[in-house]
């Protein structure tokens, strides 16, 4: 298969701009640290483009505090290729419209999540000319070097393992915009949320998580994928740091990181072994594999530095997380947290860092009732060591229970307003105030009913409400 495409041609080339996508600001003046993360979609088709002799100028959305500054970044070009991801949605259509205005006879190229799930809602704004689905390393060279000979909608070409993907070439991604920020940023590695030291290197080790939980259900719009080889992961982390470290800390992007044991098996073979410093790492898994192979959950805590353990818990209530198919129970999620709990104490006694959860919680579940939530926010009063991430259950197209809920008229998400605040309101019916109230702890007694009194602190869990 030619994956990448056709030798270069450097001449005469039409002036092409990728524009990297986000909130106006977030590479100025951020609202968080998690709109800092790079995007590894541009990174990696940029590193292709470039191998293959194709040039592309780079402007942010996110590095712009005003739409007129985005304006004067597009003028002048004559293609503008974007990344569009649901969220990001907002800002590509309005970029696309800016495009058109300054450059009446420029292209417009698109490709991503948004494009992939969602691309009737796309095919309907004249500005965006060529809409890819699915992956892109396979098109995009060919793409960009012919737009023309491609039709509108193209079914996008993905590589068959990641062991194909080329080493991300981070000089591609857009700078802080700041002198303030960049003074933290250690671009082009990235900056620190919380999670482990500075400098931050991100990592995909896998695209493809098998499970089917209707709010995301990946598998139906990410193609099967080949993992990447432990030893390129271990090298490609190796060479950051030789090249732009020191890294202080991993975050390792997977979905679904604690899958396949025999990979993991690899790696808690290699990691602590090859890596030039066993960096400690963010890293998902959910609470039912957990249940299923704790030795090997045990073994990657103790032995690779696994430190945040990113968990979609989502509900303490079996009934919701029926709901949300799942396929994890109440008990599986005591398990986990019983057995994080049993690890850290023990890594503590001897004097080691203890690993915390990251823990992702959904509310605002159609169907869930108020002693759901009370049980949800139970569980995570139940945490000892927890960085809580909630947000208000958003349906977000490509996922079986978000399509459903776009039929039914009661997404309250729209092209202006994907996700804007961590407090939007996203379905229709559902009765946010008492949410709210909720996570200011106005129904405090009913939550830490059969709570042992040490647990029954009070965070503010207000502030843990992220943009979803
Ligand atoms: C890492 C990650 C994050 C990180 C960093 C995001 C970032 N800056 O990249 C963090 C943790 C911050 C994050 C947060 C969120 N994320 Co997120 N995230 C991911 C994740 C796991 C990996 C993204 C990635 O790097 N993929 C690998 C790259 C190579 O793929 P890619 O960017 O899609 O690009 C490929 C194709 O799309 C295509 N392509 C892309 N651009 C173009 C352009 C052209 C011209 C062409 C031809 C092709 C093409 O080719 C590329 C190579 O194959 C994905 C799931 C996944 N497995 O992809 C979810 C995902 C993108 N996130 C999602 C969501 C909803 C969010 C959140 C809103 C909350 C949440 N539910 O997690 C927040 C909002 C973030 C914000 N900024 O406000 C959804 C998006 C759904 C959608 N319909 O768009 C996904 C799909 C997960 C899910 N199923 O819910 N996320
Ligand atoms: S929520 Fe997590 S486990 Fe469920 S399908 Fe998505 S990535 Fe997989």
């Amino acid at each position: 298969m030619k994956l990448f495409g056709a030798k270069p041609k450097t001449t005469g080339e039409p002036r092409r701009l990728w524009l990297d996508l986000g909130d106006l600001g977030d590479l100025v003046n951020p609202a968080g640290p998690h709109e800092q993360w790079q995007d590894h979609g541009l990174g990696l088709l940029r590193t292709i483009l470039r191998q293959n002799g194709l040039q592309t100028d780079l402007a942010s959305t996110r590095a712009c505090s005003t739409w007129d500054q985005v304006r004067a970044k597009l003028r002048g070009y004559d293609v503008l290729i974007m990344n569009v991801r649901s969220y990001t949605y907002p800002s590509a259509y309005r970029s696309a419209k800016l495009f058109k205005e300054v450059n009446p006879n420029g292209l417009v190229l698109t490709g991503g999540m948004h494009a992939t799930v969602a691309p009737d809602e796309m095919e309907a704004v004249p500005e965006f000319d060529k809409i890819c689905t699915g992956p892109g390393e396979g098109v995009i060279v060919d793409l960009v070097r012919d737009p023309q000979s491609f039709p509108r909608i193209i079914l996008g070409q993905g590589a068959r393992s990641m062991a194909e993907w080329p080493v991300l070439d981070r000089t591609l991604w857009p700078k802080p915009a700041s002198w303030k920020l960049a003074r933290k940023f250690n671009w082009p590695l990235e900056p620190e949320c919380g999670w482990g030291p500075p400098a931050v290197a991100t990592i995909l080790t896998s695209r493809v998580c098998p499970w089917q939980c209707v709010f995301c259900n990946e598998n139906s719009y990410i193609a099967n994928m080949g993992r990447r080889p432990v030893e390129m992961v271990i090298d490609e982390l190796n060479f950051i740091d030789r090249r732009y470290g020191p890294v202080g800390s991993v975050v390792i992007h997977d979905s679904m990181f604690f899958q396949n044991p025999s990979w993991l098996e690899e790696w808690i073979e290699k990691y602590p072994r090859l890596a030039r410093t066993p960096w400690p790492y963010w890293a998902a898994a959910r609470a039912d594999t957990v249940r299923q192979w704790p030795e090997l959950f045990e073994a990657l805590i103790r032995d690779t530095n696994w430190r945040t353990v990113s968990i979609g818990f989502e509900s303490g209530s079996d009934r919701v997380l029926r709901i949300l198919n799942k396929e994890c129970t109440e008990e599986d999620n005591y398990f986990t947290i019983d057995l994080l709990d049993r690890i850290a104490g023990d890594l503590e006694r001897q004097g080691q860092p203890a690993p915390v959860f990251w823990s992702n919680i959904m509310l605002g579940i159609p169907g869930e009732q108020r002693e759901d939530a009370f049980k949800t926010m139970r569980m995570l009063k139940y945490m000892r060591r927890v960085l809580p991430s909630i947000a208000f259950y958003a349906p977000y197209p490509g996922s079986a229970l978000g399509h459903q809920l776009i039929a039914e008229g009661k997404s309250l998400m729209t092209k202006d307003n994907y996700h804007r605040y961590p407090d939007d309101e996203k379905v229709k019916g559902i009765d946010y105030q008492f949410y709210r109230e909720l996570l200011a702890g106005k129904y405090d007694a009913e939550v830490n009913k059969g709570l042992p009194e040490l647990r029954r602190r009070r965070d503010d869990y207000t502030n843990a409400l992220t943009k979803a």
